[in-house]
């Protein structure tokens, strides 16, 4: 996508604030710190759009951006923050779970994964909701310029093992500081925003491999089954 426009839209604390007109969503999820707030200002090209902080379990808001006036990306509250009272968690699951299952729920959801550290529970929660309710889901790991080489291939294929990919697929690794990862992530969003089947080649595995066109996770894999994302019962 080449981008032209990028503005801030809406900061919605409350499902009626979410846009309700047609436009495909580009949603970016996540633990608290993983990465969100920067992989949107990377990928849209402007430093300090969404709101970075060293400080994790600041945003309480889903905050849409509008792009291009055809797209909006969406950077939603981290989960997984200890410090967070119960009734601010509970606000804000309910929050989260009222767009993922409305009618403007994402076409295409980033699950952001630190690459430095293993997935937690709520990731793991987050995930099976996302397939379960048949959401397009791209795992994307974070901050892979904390990588030397060697950890970025163990960490490759511990997190395709994580997620469940066949042998010699690996999920995308980004990096927000040096745009590593950024160009074949924009290749996933391209295809979502155009309306194109959902299928894409893996991101080349280190060292070469076989990149076989599996499709991934597709709305028609909706099932109706109510499982609700509980991320942040314990922790946010
Ligand atoms: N080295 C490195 N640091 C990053 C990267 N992405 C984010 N960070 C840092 O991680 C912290 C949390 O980032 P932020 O985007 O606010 O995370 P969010 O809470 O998920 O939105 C900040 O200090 C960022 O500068 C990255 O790709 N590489
Ligand atoms: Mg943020």
């Amino acid at each position: 996508m080449n981008i032209t426009t990028r503005q801030f839209h809406v900061s919605a604390m409350r499902p009626e604030d979410f846009p309700r007109d047609a436009r495909p969503h580009v949603a970016l999820m996540g633990r608290s710190n993983v990465g969100k707030s920067s992989l949107l200002n990377r990928l849209l090209g402007e430093r300090g759009l969404a709101r970075t902080s060293k400080a994790p379990g600041r945003t309480r808001a889903l905050n849409f951006f509008l792009v291009n006036e055809r797209v909006y990306f969406v950077d939603l509250p981290g989960y997984g923050y200890a410090r967070v009272p119960d009734r601010v968690r509970e606000e804000w699951k309910d929050l989260v779970e009222a767009y993922l299952a409305g009618p403007g729920r994402p076409d295409l959801a980033l699950q952001l994964l630190d690459a430095r550290h293993e997935p937690t529970e709520l990731d793991r929660e987050l995930l099976e909701w996302l397939e379960t309710r048949g959401v397009r889901h791209e795992i994307v790991l974070t901050k892979v310029d904390k990588l030397s080489r060697s950890d970025k291939t163990r960490t490759l294929t511990r997190a395709a093992r994580w997620i469940g990919l066949p042998p010699g697929r690996h999920p995308l690794a980004v990096s927000a500081v040096t745009g590593d990862g950024i160009p074949a992530l924009w290749r996933v969003i391209d295809e979502v925003c155009a309306g194109r089947p959902a299928t894409r080649e893996s991101a080349a595995p280190p060292g070469g491999g076989a990149s076989p066109k599996t499709p991934r996770a597709t709305r028609s894999g909706e099932t109706g089954v109510r499982a609700g994302f509980q991320g942040g019962r314990n922790t946010l």
